[in-house]
């Protein structure tokens, strides 16, 4: 007879998860599990604000632009205090970076760890209320631990992370990342307030008939490589999915197996992507969980940044999808 979920375990959470795992880590004290753990607070509170958006006023943009140039939500602007602040209080991370914020945030404290954030990404679709996520990166601080925080330590190639992850809000809401160790995702029990495992050891599929890419964009692309891949993808009956939260469709095309392409247009020639604070923590996960992230010609962890706001194309997703796309590219 079925169990009923009275006599189902509750899962592994996430305190258990990382505990756990921890012992991987021979020098591990402890920062780098509480830091996780201070980034899944922040986003339970983030969590609860997005699902009451539309009863309270903190819908809507606030009239202002971030750095970037994005118009910014009432939301972003909460999201990025929230995690600022809980990365603060916390005390494992000695800066953030956000994508929020012009420069970096020195908390000049003795934390081993810096942290970059795209506290809200795809914001715009709050108020049609679509899914939308956290990305968020954890480097060792690179300058000495006496030293102050220099831009440096904001400008790590992704290879450099020790953690990376996102959180998608989305009809359940989800915490992704990775160590190094594989991807595993959890499922946020509202009731319980917790994080529990609900995709261990997530892999992506090595190849896929889902292409994401905002279709609006063909006339504005320069590279013919691209227009022939998507003209190949029409003609071979591939299905287009594009939610236009970058976070939604990565993790739908890790699951079920696609590429999300952004690539060079007129009105962004390097494209609209972050490298700081959006592809390197899906690069990162893209490939753990046997996938692959590139620019035209370049694996998204190998850049070496050369400022904390840089943009770059970006093909993300099933390898084979990414490496047809690089083959395109080349012809
Ligand atoms: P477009 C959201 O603004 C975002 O940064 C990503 O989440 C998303 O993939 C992309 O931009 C959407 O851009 O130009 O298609 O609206």
């Amino acid at each position: 007879m079925e169990k009923s979920r009275i006599d189902l375990p509750i899962g592994i959470t996430l305190d258990r998860f990382i505990k756990s795992n921890q012992s991987q880590y021979p020098n591990a004290a402890g920062e780098l599990s509480q830091l996780l753990r201070d980034i899944a607070l922040a986003s339970k509170v983030v969590n609860r604000e997005i699902n009451k958006a539309g009863l309270i006023d903190i819908m809507g943009n606030v009239g202002a632009q971030n750095s970037g140039g994005d118009h910014q939500q009432k939301l972003d602007l909460l999201a990025n205090t929230r995690f600022s602040r809980a990365l603060s209080k916390g005390g494992e991370a000695c800066g953030i970076a956000s994508e929020e914020t012009e420069s970096f945030i020195d908390l000049k404290n003795d934390g081993k760890y810096i942290v970059t954030i795209d506290p809200l990404d795809g914001s715009s679709n709050i108020d049609v209320n679509v899914s939308i996520g956290t990305i968020f990166s954890i480097y060792k601080k690179q300058s000495a631990p006496s030293q102050p925080l220099t831009e440096k330590d904001f400008l790590q190639k992704g290879r450099q992370q020790v953690a990376g992850g996102y959180i998608l809000y989305g009809p359940s809401t989800m915490l992704v990342f990775t160590t190094g160790m594989g991807v595993n995702g959890f499922t946020y029990e509202s009731t319980l307030g917790e994080y529990v495992l609900s995709h261990p050891s997530m892999q992506c599929k090595e190849d896929g008939k889902i292409f994401s890419i905002n279709d609006g964009l063909s006339y504005d692309l320069v590279d013919q490589g691209i227009k022939d891949y998507l003209h190949e993808c029409k003609t071979q009956r591939m299905t287009g999915r594009y939610i236009g939260s970058l976070v939604a469709d990565f993790h739908r095309n890790l699951l079920k197996g696609g590429v999300f392409l952004y690539p060079p247009t007129t009105q962004y020639p390097n494209g609209k992507l972050r490298l700081t604070f959006e592809a390197n923590a899906l690069a990162f996960i893209a490939e753990q969980a046997g996938g692959l992230a590139t620019t035209h010609n370049e694996n998204i962890l190998d850049i070496q940044p050369t400022s904390i706001h840089q943009r770059v194309p970006l093909y993300i997703g099933s390898r084979k999808m990414v490496a047809r796309i690089q083959e395109k590219l080349r012809q």
